[in-house]
């Protein structure tokens, strides 16, 4: 949906979730909000929005004084240290905001101060002396993540004393069942204390009559808000027995400081404050989040909805001035990576900067942003990388480039050719060339970013199979002007696809409009100028080059090995530490095996495509070239196969020969280590690095399907 446009430029507000300085950011924050909200801002900007973009890093709560225990270190060193290295990898991943701040600043605390003092004014803040779990061997209140239990609501076992990290629920540390201190293990007991509590009640009937009044926002949004509606809101504790934090700011709040959850959001306001004064226009702010015409989007993963859809809202319509409430909550589902959860202390990520070292930055934008968990959970898969790489963006996008712009350098001078009469499949190109630009824009305002990437996709495909049919190369030597006119259709669809993909590729897509002998930069012409425009013949091109380069299966092999052994040392490392009797912190309690999500639904006609079969193991052999991989010779009953499976130092050659396996006999072929596999052998994915072979009951005859 896009938003009526008045004449004055539409304002646009966006922020990104603020990752916690306790360590570098991965794959799941940068697939679950920052790349959407800078895709989402470099489009606004094309069409000439007002956009104001906003980020920083959350530096309170118990995330980072965890971080600071294990470092040995304290909190400031650790939030100093990774503010500057999430800034350096959001830079690397050319995702730019105007500010990107820190809730350790004094502007935020003075902020976050000022609002605690309005609610408690306005009497939606209440002082309560209440019970909460003590721990005897720590000698103090467990708030938050001091404590593990199983999640009230979904059963999980490592939720968190405030937040389940699984279902999203904010949670009330009494309310967990089987509580342990994350610092001891420590069993804690229930103690009084006193705290200040939000009466979110209060508002319950201002929330529920401003979201009911929402189009456009996702269903998971919608119903996990409903559901928290339907339950009751309740007053919550917005204090906490720490030292680390804001201070509350009345009597009888030493030693106290706010909940993390309540400075945090608030700091998109003090960021906002401080790029207003580094604009030397202090007062702007107010003109992003005082005026109700601005169209406020927050970016972030379904674990943080309840703070972004009620707490913070409350918080908002609590103060004495007036505040925008949010436009729009998309929030994302969870990133996973090749099956299973993220996870940095078990060894399940990807160095981000590692990665950028080695491959280009837009590659991993158009794969990110093509597997965004939009809609359920999604995951990074090395092998769907290389198929992004190689296939998308190589073979259909940066081919046509290639070969449509060398024809033109090669026949035409240079130029775009001057065109003869277009038949009907040029002047159906050209339509589809005119109408993508609304769809695709359609696609990113309404925040269904991998739709939009699709739809642009789609334009390369038809332009691939348009120049494939008319053959320019035939029709050279017997139609010129038909020729020509095809090089001609071909570059405007070329640079329409620079368009519509330069929110997602900015740096590949302005190469592109300099290979298109174009001057100036596309984001300085506009969405609308670009797409309404064309080059006209005799238009002078650039110097056509590779746009992007292919990647081995070699190269995919390595890395995909290289994760195992990371996530294999970090699983020794994580015993010995349990054997030395290590606190029972983060680092060891999530190391157990947590079953990925479910992946994408797949049609039956889908899975009926997969031909899997009884093969029997002829002969085995490991292979010297390899640490990991076995050769087998397998008979499928209609002919024989040699396969590599990566299970060597777990099957010996003399258990797998003679014995019965599944095949999965219509993979494509792939080489590795030098040798072709033909298929691939099933097996439970290799925990701990060590695979276990599926097995058939019985002796079905070599070659029977199996579904
Ligand atoms: N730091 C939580 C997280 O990383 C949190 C987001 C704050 S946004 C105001 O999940
Ligand atoms: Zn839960």
């Amino acid at each position: 949906m896009i938003h009526a446009m008045s004449t004055a430029r539409p304002r646009v507000l966006v922020t990104a979730a603020l990752p916690y300085a306790n360590g570098p950011i991965h794959f799941g924050h940068i697939a679950g909000n920052n790349l959407p909200a800078d895709v989402f801002t470099r489009f606004q900007r094309l069409k000439g929005a007002d956009v104001l973009s906003i980020c920083g890093t959350d530096e309170h709560g118990v995330a980072i004084t965890i971080a600071a225990k294990r470092e040995g270190t304290t909190p400031q060193a650790i939030v100093d240290r990774y503010h500057g290295v999430i800034a350096r990898i959001l830079e690397r991943m050319d995702i730019r905001y105007d500010n990107f701040s820190r809730t350790s600043r004094p502007i935020n605390h003075e902020m976050a101060q000022r609002f605690f003092t309005d609610l408690l004014d306005g009497g939606f803040i209440e002082e309560k002396v209440e019970k909460q779990l003590y721990s005897v061997a720590d000698g103090m209140f467990l708030a938050d993540r001091y404590v593990l239990g199983t999640c009230p609501k979904c059963g999980h076992e490592n939720a968190r004393g405030d937040e389940c990290p699984k279902c999203g629920a904010w949670l009330d540390p009494l309310t967990l069942i089987e509580p342990r201190s994350a610092l001891s293990g420590d069993r804690p007991e229930v103690r009084e204390t006193k705290n200040w509590y939000l009466r979110l009640q209060d508002f319950q009937p201002k929330l529920e009559a401003w979201i009911g009044a929402k189009t456009g926002w996702k269903e998971n949004v919608l119903r996990f808000v409903q559901a928290m509606f339907k339950e009751g809101l309740r007053e919550r504790a917005i204090t906490r027995d720490l030292e680390w934090g804001v201070q509350v700011p009345v009597d009888g709040g030493d030693g106290k400081v706010l909940y993390v959850w309540f400075d945090a959001p608030i700091g998109y306001i003090s960021a906002s404050i401080e790029w207003a004064e580094a604009q030397g226009a202090p007062e702007r702010w107010r003109d992003y989040w005082q005026s109700d015409d601005t169209r406020l989007v927050h970016f972030l993963g379904k674990d943080n909805i309840p703070f972004h859809c009620i707490v913070f809202p409350a918080m908002l319509m609590g103060q004495k001035e007036h505040y925008v409430l949010p436009d729009n909550v998309p929030a994302n589902e969870f990133y996973n990576l090749e099956g299973r959860k993220l996870n940095t202390s078990a060894g399940w990520y990807i160095d981000v900067e590692g990665f950028l070292d080695k491959y280009p930055v837009d590659t991993l934008r158009y794969t990110l942003v093509a597997t965004l968990p939009e809609l359920r959970d999604t995951e990074f898969s090395w092998r769907d990388y290389q198929m992004r790489v190689n296939a998308e963006l190589a073979d259909t996008f940066g081919n046509l480039v290639t070969r449509v712009l060398k024809f033109a350098v090669s026949y035409f001078d240079g130029k775009v050719p001057e065109p003869g009469a277009f038949d009907a499949s040029d002047e159906a190109l050209l339509a589809d060339v005119r109408a993508c630009a609304d769809e695709v824009a359609a696609c990113y305002d309404g925040y269904t970013f991998r739709a939009g990437l699709e739809r642009a996709m789609a334009l390369a495909h038809t332009t691939n199979r348009y120049f494939n049919e008319k053959a320019p190369w035939k029709s050279r030597k017997t139609d010129l002007v038909q020729c020509a006119t095809t090089i001609h259709v071909c570059i405007q669809a070329i640079r329409q696809l620079a368009l519509l993909f330069h929110p997602i590729m900015p740096q590949t897509t302005e190469r592109l409009v300099g290979m298109l002998g174009i001057d100036s930069p596309l984001g300085d012409v506009g969405w609308d100028a670009w797409a309404e425009a064309s080059l006209p013949a005799g238009h002078v091109l650039g110097e056509p080059a590779g746009l992007f380069t292919k990647i081995d299966d070699d190269v995919i092999a390595a890395e995909i090995a290289a994760l195992e052994a990371q996530a294999a040392a970090k699983t020794k490392g994580a015993t010995m530490d349990a054997e030395k009797n290590v606190t029972a912190n983060e680092t060891t309690t999530d190391t157990t095996y947590e079953a990925p999500a479910i992946r994408e639904t797949v049609s039956f006609d889908d899975f009926m495509k997969l031909d899997l079969r009884v093969g029997r193991v002829l002969a085995a052999e490991e292979l010297k070239k390899s640490k990991k991989l076995l050769k087998l010779e397998i008979d499928l009953g209609v002919e024989k196969r040699q396969i590599l499976a990566g299970m060597k130092g777990h099957y010996t050659p003399e258990q797998l020969v003679g014995t019965n396996v599944v095949v999965l006999a219509n993979l494509a072929p792939r080489k590795m280590v030098g040798e072709e596999s033909q298929g691939m052998v099933l097996a439970a994915d290799a925990i701990d690095g060590a695979p276990l072979i599926l097995r058939i009951d019985g002796e079905p005859p070599t070659g029977t399907t199996v579904h």
